[in-house]
């Protein structure tokens, strides 16, 4: 197992569209564990393959306090259930120190497949709803702060570019 390097805001490769799984092999099934140990040594509730420079479409999830429930999502597809949006204060393991509200729907359903590459559908609320539309959009290339003003976006690159030369 290893922890792996995330990339941070403004960085441009977190802008990269991520391309789907063809085949779940050995390789991403490493690239699973890897990334759940990356996700909760961090800690957070959810990791996308793009926010560790790997650009394909696999998400990993854990929203339990006692990490017990792990989820692979491979190819994820979501469809909304309801017009129904509600904001939440999210934060990213790519944008550190910035918590901001976003409005997304409440209900989602989700298609993907396994880390034995079998297809599951689910349909999910709450934290975990909110969580995969999050993950979703890092594989799009599109971070939470997008959903921000001009303005706040510019104050949190900044913010965070005297972080890292600080910490360089
Ligand atoms: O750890 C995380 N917490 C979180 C809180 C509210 C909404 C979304 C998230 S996801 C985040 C981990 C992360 O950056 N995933 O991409
Ligand atoms: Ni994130």
């Amino acid at each position: 197992m290893a922890k792996l390097p995330i990339l941070h805001f403004p960085d441009p490769r977190l802008r990269t569209k991520a391309k789907p799984v063809s085949v779940v092999d050995d390789a991403i099934r490493q690239l699973v564990k890897d990334m759940f140990e990356t996700m909760y040594e961090a800690p957070g509730i959810g990791l996308a393959a793009t926010q560790v420079n790997h650009h394909i479409r696999l998400v990993v999830i854990d929203i339990t306090e006692d990490k017990s429930q792990p989820l692979v999502f491979i190819n994820p597809e979501i469809t909304p259930l309801t017009e129904d949006k509600a904001p939440y204060e999210e934060g990213c393991l790519s944008v550190p120190t910035v918590y901001d509200v976003v409005e997304r729907p409440t209900r989602i359903k989700v298609n993907a497949l396994n880390e034995q590459g079998e297809a599951f559908e689910m349909e999910v609320d709450g934290l975990l709803a909110v969580c995969l539309q999050h993950e979703l959009d890092h594989l799009e290339g599109k971070l939470f702060v997008d959903y921000l003003s001009t303005l706040k976006r510019q104050r949190i690159k900044t913010k965070l570019q005297k972080l890292q030369k600080q910490q360089a």
